[in-house]
């Protein structure tokens, strides 16, 4: 079961509340009506709003339970989800000095909150905001750019696409197969091109065309990784020298799947190329991504999105509150 089957629920719950709401009053109300009491608009609207009143009390009686587990419960849950050794314990000693043996539900989650932050796009208020995205080949950069581009599209904002990862024929045709499909420019060259040559056009036609947003894919794999990671800082410093203080985000995409070893990526991709914020793709897979507590715990960067599948409306904004609950769910 993934781990995002809990948001579909959550949607199942109110669902259900809303049909609690119609059947009462096409229920009781509508009987009335049929025996020729007349039933006032105002009566109608006030039933609902109870009913609406007494189904979320009682969805918040259930929010309200507050199971315990024990710290070695917690233990399992913390490292089978790829919390990482050093901050699981670091997370168990917190709570054993101010809870004990046995700790709240809600005191983990409360803890386990200190060390996630969500923070949206960075944009400029005029010119083009450029937003790089970077990390490992399969993580799902071109994806999640497909994906970004049509909620940034949705939002009214002109979006261009640039093709930077030149290594693989097949990754400047997937990123092409996308614009198409969702209805946004694309800058390309020819496969083995300079990826920087690429930024370089991409920036200057959206300044020429009033560009709001470049989203910019890279390569994940080159012949070798010192490769990359001087490729990947060449096309940051075209960037910068093409509009200033620009890329606004360089945003680093890690899967899910990756366990701990996402902590390794992002402390390589970070110290070599620097990094604004996170993605984390794939949570619609069985894997919990607790990495992201080490990563915000050693590095400070912040998750802007989460990605639950392969389809372009796929795509969450991060919430801490929900992707802690999501974290728990089934478990405890
Ligand atoms: N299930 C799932 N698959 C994803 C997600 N994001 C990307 N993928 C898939 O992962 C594979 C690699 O994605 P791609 O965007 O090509 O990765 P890139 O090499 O980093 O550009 C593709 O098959 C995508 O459809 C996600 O959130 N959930
Ligand atoms: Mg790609």
């Amino acid at each position: 079961m993934g781990m995002f089957d809990f948001l579909k629920k959550a949607l199942k719950k109110t669902k259900k509340a809303i049909k609690e709401v119609v059947d009462s009053v096409s229920g009781e109300e509508l009987e009335e009506l049929d025996e020729g009491t007349e039933v006032t608009a105002q009566e109608v609207a006030k039933a609902s709003a109870d009913s609406i009143t007494k189904s979320q009390s009682k969805l918040k009686k259930k929010s309200k339970r507050d199971p315990k587990i024990t710290l070695e419960t917690l233990e399992e849950i913390l490292l089978s989800s790829d919390a990482g050794l050093e901050l699981t314990e670091e997370i168990l000693e917190r709570l054993e000095e101010e809870e004990g043996d046995v700790v709240r539900l809600s005191k983990v989650k409360e803890v386990l909150k200190n060390y996630l932050v969500f923070e949206p796009l960075n944009f400029r208020r005029s010119g083009p905001s450029v937003f790089m995205f970077i990390g490992v080949n399969g993580s799902g950069k071109t994806t999640t750019i497909a994906k970004v581009s049509k909620r940034l599209k949705d939002e009214g904002r002109k979006v261009l696409l640039a093709a930077g990862d030149t290594f693989r024929a097949a990754a400047i045709e997937q990123l092409e197969w996308w614009a198409k499909k969702i209805g946004v420019d694309i800058v390309k060259h020819q496969q083995g091109s300079d990826a920087a040559a690429v930024a370089y056009d991409a920036v200057e036609a959206a300044v020429a065309r009033g560009v709001d947003v470049v989203l910019v894919d890279t390569a994940g794999r080159l012949h070798n990784k010192m490769q990359l990671m001087e490729e990947l800082l060449k096309v940051k410093r075209v960037i910068g020298k093409k509009v200033l203080d620009e890329p606004r985000e360089i945003l680093l995409v890690l899967d899910a799947n990756n366990g701990q070893n996402a902590v390794v990526q992002a402390e390589k991709f970070s110290r070599e190329v620097g990094t604004t914020g996170v993605i984390v793709t794939k949570l619609d897979s069985s894997a919990k991504a607790g990495f992201v507590f080490s990563i915000y715990k050693k590095l400070g960067l912040p998750v802007k999105f989460i990605g639950v599948g392969e389809k372009v409306e796929d795509l969450y904004e991060f919430s801490p509150d929900e992707f802690i609950d999501a974290f728990f769910d089934g478990l405890v």
